[in-house]
């Protein structure tokens, strides 16, 4: 067969959650249509491309599943990234498929809360994405009528919260959403925090005149996560449905987690950068204080050592940025003012470029997780989790071409002015990097080529497509005999 592909990349050594092996990859309208050991240069159509990987590491394009896009605030602050700038900073970064969260706030559908993210992805990225939606207002209409309809929208995942004010449910709106979530095969994200500990330790903390970024952290104790960890994971199991914990932070609700697995409760985990790479050190004011608040914060390094742990043992199936990006002026971090409380101070830090990066060279090259692990947590198992498998999170025929080719030997320090997301820092400015994609290929499209500081990133917003999700079959609780839930209501 002649001209059977429009790019070949020649000599990958490439690694998936599972093999590893050296092959050339052929794709054809940005799908990968061939795997071979040697594929003809003669089956290049005319004026295909060869991309030579050189025997270098060629792993699948990064999926990033949880990440905060244009999501509207509360506190007058502005996410600093929309789509365009957010998608070519994870380009950047080597992630090519990216599933910020649709925002329902109180008082609306769900139908209006996605139709207002479509408009502002639209036409505006240059990666591939998916939707959670986050539910604030689950309503009798919310349950009984939306959630089936989300489905149908290629949208299969939610989150809720246990805390924010705007934001959290009673445990028991959280059992009717679990009832709904399980009805339609929708998965469930959690944000486990107690917010009454937190609303109340805030009080006195700030009575004491503890109102520095530090304050954050002492409002926000390991008890505060595990008690709302348990608690979730409760209630997912009266419900039977599984669920998956988000940002887990330390010991304490890893713990949790395993005490449900030895349940044979399906309960997963997912954690995040700024818990292997910070500290509760970062939020002292001289280390740029509010520039590291997020929720849950950063720990010490016990806990960063357990987060690791959970990593290389099974704890966590995910590793994702929670990219929420907000700049350090007015707008941003400082919104109600220089010296504002931590309290008013917006929850957040920026990490959909630097994830990959991170995570190779401080996982993989520094000996803590191997390559198979390092592709499962930052690609295949959030393609799994969230219904995108096998077109993302894979290297494989049939698979969406997306892949990076990361250099062979590369030694930098990172700083800010490398990045390309809006954000105006980097909590990990001045750390030694030893990854970076050198290509990133989304649907067979360069959109990164280049060094650490000097590359081109592709302008073509609009060219990344909303990728429908399908059922999870992660969402499915796996068939026990003799339990049964036949007897409770719908919602
Ligand atoms: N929760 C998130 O998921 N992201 C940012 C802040 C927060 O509290
Ligand atoms: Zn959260
Ligand atoms: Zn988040």
């Amino acid at each position: 067969m002649s001209h059977a592909f429009d790019l070949i990349v020649h000599d990958a050594d490439i690694a998936t959650a599972t093999d590893r092996y050296r092959a050339d990859i052929g794709v054809k309208d940005g799908v990968i249509t061939a795997i071979a050991r040697a594929l003809s240069p003669n089956d290049l159509a005319p004026g295909g491309q060869r991309i030579d990987a050189q025997g270098r590491l060629v792993t699948p394009g990064g999926v990033d599943s949880h990440c905060h896009i244009s999501q509207p605030m509360s506190d007058g602050s502005v996410c600093a990234d929309d789509f365009a700038s957010g998608s070519r900073s994870a380009a950047a970064g080597g992630t090519t498929t990216f599933v910020p969260f649709a925002l329902q706030q109180r008082g609306q559908t769900l139908r209006e809360a996605l139709a207002a993210y479509h408009r502002s992805a639209s036409g505006q990225s240059v990666i591939d994405y998916a939707f959670h939606l986050i539910v604030s207002d689950p309503t009798d209409d919310v349950l009984a009528d939306e959630f089936d309809w989300l489905v149908t929208q290629g949208v299969t995942s939610i989150k809720i919260y246990l805390t924010y004010d705007d934001l959290k449910l009673s445990d028991r709106q959280i059992l009717r959403v679990l009832a709904a979530a399980k009805r339609s095969g929708i998965m469930t994200m959690v944000h486990a925090e107690n917010f009454d500990c937190i609303e109340w330790l805030t009080e006195q903390l700030l009575a004491a005149g503890i109102t520095e970024p530090m304050g954050h952290a002492m409002s926000r104790p390991a008890a505060v996560e595990r008690e709302a960890t348990h608690r979730a994971i409760s209630l997912a199991e009266i419900m039977r449905v599984p669920i998956l914990l988000v940002h887990v932070s330390a010991a304490d609700a890893i713990e949790q987690i395993r005490w449900a697995h030895g349940r044979g409760l399906r309960i997963y985990g997912e954690t995040c950068p700024q818990y292997l790479f910070l500290t509760e050190d970062d939020l002292a004011l001289d280390a740029g204080g509010a520039r590291c608040i997020c929720s849950p914060p950063p720990r010490d390094r016990a806990n960063q050592q357990k987060v690791w742990d959970g990593l290389a043992n099974g704890a966590f199936e995910v590793f994702s940025s929670d990219h929420a990006p907000f700049r350090s002026g007015t707008d941003g971090k400082a919104v109600a003012g220089p010296h504002a409380a931590f309290n008013q101070v917006p929850n957040g830090i920026p990490g959909l470029e630097t994830r990959l990066a991170l995570l190779m060279s401080e996982g993989v090259n520094a000996g803590r997780i191997d390559i198979h692990q390092f592709v499962a947590l930052t690609s295949t198992q959030a393609a799994k989790l969230y219904g995108l498998h096998p077109r993302k999170g894979t290297l494989a025929v049939g698979s969406d071409a997306d892949m990076v080719i990361w250099h062979d030997a590369v030694d930098f320090t990172l700083t800010q002015a490398m990045l390309h997301h809006a954000v105006d820092y980097t909590p990990y400015e001045g750390m030694r990097l030893t990854a970076w994609p050198a290509l990133t290929l989304a649907r067979g499209e360069v959109v990164w080529q280049g060094e650490p500081g000097r590359g081109q990133v592709s302008e073509r917003v609009g060219r990344g497509e909303f990728v429908p999700a399908k059922v999870s079959p992660m969402a499915q609780v796996p068939h026990r005999p003799g339990a049964s839930h036949h007897w409770l209501p719908k919602t």
